[in-house]
């Protein structure tokens, strides 16, 4: 079996997730690298785009987060090989990626510069990309794509989870709720997914 080194912040959540969910879900035992900030700092340069995660495979390394989750899920069975239900389950994760853009680009203001982006956030892009995934929800049924669990509803438990904590200055925790409840009831039952939670139990131990 090939050696896998997953390098991300020690975050339960974000970009690295989903792939080291898919890892586990796949059986592939992998070196779940957690890196603080200050070592990601130290180290930044040396990856290839000067971000992380990265997926070390043999000591070769990948970036991007949808190719290594979309790469790890074909093991797991958690990507469709059907070529229409793989395209409903990009479009989800595309469309994740750009919401993600557009909240880290408030990242780094403050005062009251900050809680007018937060707010412009919520009337504009949110509220569009929240409710466009609603929708997309809505065409697959269950699950966005394949009638089954695929990385993109771990890529949407991930978000929705981040998104509802209530840590971002401004953006209240019932946020999703008021705009998108379905992806807060899909966000309920992916965590009780038995190969989701199979990996926080495994996170526990
Ligand atoms: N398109 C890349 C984006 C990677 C990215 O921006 N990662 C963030 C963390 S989630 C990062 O490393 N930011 C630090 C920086 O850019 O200095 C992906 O999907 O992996």
């Amino acid at each position: 079996m090939p050696n896998y080194r997953l390098n991300y912040f020690d975050i339960d959540g974000g970009r690295g997730e989903v792939t080291r969910i898919a890892l586990h879900a796949a059986g592939l035992e992998f070196e779940d690298n957690r890196l603080s900030f200050p070592q990601f700092g130290e180290a930044r340069t040396s990856m290839r785009f000067h971000a992380v995660p990265t997926l070390e495979i043999d000591g070769e390394e990948f970036s991007q987060s949808d190719a290594m989750s979309r790469y790890v899920g074909r093991f797991a069975n958690l990507y469709p090989t059907d070529p229409l239900q793989a395209m409903y389950c990009d479009e989800v994760l595309g469309a994740y990626e750009d919401l993600t853009q557009f909240v880290v680009r408030t990242f780094g203001l403050e005062g009251d510069a900050l809680k007018e982006a937060r707010q412009n956030l919520m009337d504009g892009k949110m509220t569009v990309f929240l409710t466009g995934l609603q929708e997309l929800l809505q065409r697959g049924g269950e699950y966005f794509a394949d009638n089954q669990l695929t990385i993109a509803d771990i890529r949407s438990f991930v978000q929705i989870k981040s998104l509802s904590a209530g840590v971002l200055d401004h953006i209240s925790a019932d946020f999703v709720q008021s705009v998108a409840p379905a992806l807060v009831e899909h966000h309920n039952r992916i965590a009780a997914e038995p190969r989701v939670a199979a990996y926080y139990e495994s996170r526990q131990g």
